[in-house]
């Protein structure tokens, strides 16, 4: 029999369009490798239970890696999710539901954690975002809407890509407040910074643009 319920998917987001991906899994590929071989880096490596000083290579760590790139706007679970059927209903979800969109990526970071690139959303699609998206994992700071905005790259072994994310928070509310980071030069084509507890941040100089399609994952 046909299904008369519209079935929510396992999430909602922006999907890397194949070209672009491409280009996104080795512009990853070649800042994990560059920040691997870093001077800096390697002489840091006790938050990632490394000796100093010995390799690590950060391919290899981030073993585990989505199999489409996608930015995550909201994570449903086939509707078990609080607001998830809201969300699926919401007239600009409607309405943007296999559309093409350009997303902005403006950094990659990496933490003990996580590889991740960050998302610049525009106006018009900070309307398909979540209004409580940065609350529900950090519920005790306040956010601009849209900061949780990400490209999960990689998770080292036991780590759920939902902590991407939130390592990115964790970036943001350095930033905010002022928190020390260490600028340490130039690689792979922006500012490399060091924050604290092996939080790297790679402030790109050119944005980094990437062709996707709004839809849902139904896994
Ligand atoms: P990500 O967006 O950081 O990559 C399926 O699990 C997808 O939903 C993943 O891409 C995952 O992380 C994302 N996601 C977002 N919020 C989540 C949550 N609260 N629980 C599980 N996955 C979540």
């Amino acid at each position: 029999p046909t299904l008369e319920k519209e079935l929510v998917p396992l999430y909602f987001g922006w999907f890397v369009m194949k070209r672009d991906e491409d280009t996104l899994r080795k512009t990853s590929h070649d800042f994990l490798e560059q920040l691997s071989n870093f001077k800096p880096f390697r002489k840091r490596l006790q938050e990632y239970g490394y000796e100093d000083k010995h390799k690590l290579d950060l391919l290899k760590y981030f073993g585990k890696t989505p199999n489409i790139l996608h930015c995550t706007t909201k994570y449903c679970d086939y509707g078990k999710v609080a607001g998830s059927e809201e969300y699926a209903k919401m007239e600009a979800v409607k309405k943007g539901y296999s559309k093409a969109y350009i997303l902005h990526i403006t950094a990659l970071f990496v933490t003990p954690r996580t590889a991740g690139a960050r998302v610049e959303l525009t106006e018009e699609q900070l309307t398909l975002w979540p209004q409580d998206a940065e609350k529900e994992v950090m519920p005790k700071d306040t956010f601009p809407k849209g900061s949780r905005a990400h490209i999960t790259l990689g998770t080292a072994a036991d780590v759920q890509d939902v902590q991407t994310g939130i390592d990115l928070l964790e970036f943001i509310k350095l930033q905010q407040s002022g928190g020390e980071k260490e600028d340490l030069g130039e690689i792979c084509g922006g500012k490399i910074y060091y924050y604290e507890n092996g939080m790297w941040m790679l402030n790109l100089s050119r944005k980094i643009e990437v062709k996707t399609i709004f839809s849902g994952y139904y896994g």
